[in-house]
């Protein structure tokens, strides 16, 4: 048994018995929304989950360990807490553990701890990339190098293109992690359903999705798979509209000399602003239309593998 590994009870039984789990991580919680949308959000998601018949795993560090299957009460606790906590990625792992502190996962540690525990489905908002300016900053999220080794399904609604959808798309070639567009050729960026970029396959239903998970763990093949869900239609932001939110605030955390960890928030928060709280609405829509459709892969795993 892994010491720094806590796994609920309502987890544990569910993977046990190969029943559908979904994990969920936290630094969309902690960093990604404002307080108390955040929470709700997190607590709608899980309840999504649950209505589409999967259990829902929200993940954390909490007390130097990685937490499985958090409660209400400890998702409130991330969620007041916001930008307090620490955001951590997989390189902070070994001292925050150590440490017995507390932390938010980002997708990368949400990889690692569903794992863990055995947990094959995860879903989320966007992932990290490799981001514009790389070629100079070299700042590339971790989620990539995680998505090449964690044998985890990540559902997202493609990458916000505060990142470089193309240099994204040719690192995750590159390290072997297929791109599947769930009813769609072409990767979402996230508030927008279309990029101009396309992904490597199209898939329209969730047991497609299941059996190249199933056939990728039976051959012995490492790593993750990434499943890109455009953004429910009634939500989508207009693309030009959003280019422009999206290159002002980018200018805004250049000229304030933002970098590494913090970019990201810094980020979100001012395209909220700049769009008067429409990308959060945008945002959370998409987080739930993730979390029904990692249930229905869930399921749809299950059924290959029980
Ligand atoms: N994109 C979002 N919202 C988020 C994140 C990304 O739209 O909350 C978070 C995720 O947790 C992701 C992390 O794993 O940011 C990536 O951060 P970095 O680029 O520092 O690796
Ligand atoms: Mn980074």
């Amino acid at each position: 048994m892994n010491p720094y590994l806590s796994v609920s009870d309502e987890v544990r039984e569910a993977v046990a018995h190969s029943r559908p789990v979904v994990a969920l991580e936290s630094t969309i919680i902690s960093h990604g929304m404002p307080y108390p949308q955040n929470v709700q959000t997190a607590l709608s998601v899980e309840k999504t989950v649950r209505d589409a018949g999967a259990v829902p795993a929200t993940i954390a560090i909490l007390g130097g360990r990685l937490s499985v299957g958090i409660s209400a009460e400890q998702i409130e606790f991330l969620g007041k807490k916001g930008l307090a906590v620490y955001k951590a990625s997989r390189r902070d792992l070994p001292v925050l553990l150590s440490r017995g502190a507390d932390g938010a996962t980002t997708v990368a540690t949400t990889m690692i701890a569903a794992q863990m525990a055995g947990v094959r489905v995860f879903a989320t908002g966007g992932i990290g990339g490799v981001h514009r300016g790389a070629e100079t900053t070299m700042d590339i999220s971790a989620d990539l190098e995680e998505l090449a080794q964690t044998d985890v399904t990540v559902v997202c609604a493609g990458a916000k293109s505060i990142l470089d959808l193309g240099l994204t798309l040719e690192y995750l070639e590159t390290k072997g992690v297929p791109v599947i567009g769930y009813g769609t050729d072409e990767l979402p960026a996230f508030y927008c359903r279309q990029s101009g970029f396309g992904v490597d396959y199209r898939m329209d239903t969730p047991a497609e999705i299941a059996a190249a998970m199933h056939a990728k763990a039976e051959a012995g093949l490492k790593g993750g798979m990434l499943v890109a869900n455009p953004i429910p239609e009634a939500y989508a932001m207009p693309e030009d509209r959003m280019t422009d939110c999206i290159n002002r605030a980018i200018a805004i955390a250049n000229a304030n000399g933002v970098r590494g960890k913090s970019i990201t928030p810094f980020l979100l928060d001012q395209i909220k602003q700049l769009t008067d709280g429409k990308s959060l609405e945008a945002n959370i829509q998409l987080v739930l239309s993730n979390a029904r459709l990692g249930a229905e892969i869930a399921r749809a795993l299950c059924v290959l593998t029980c």
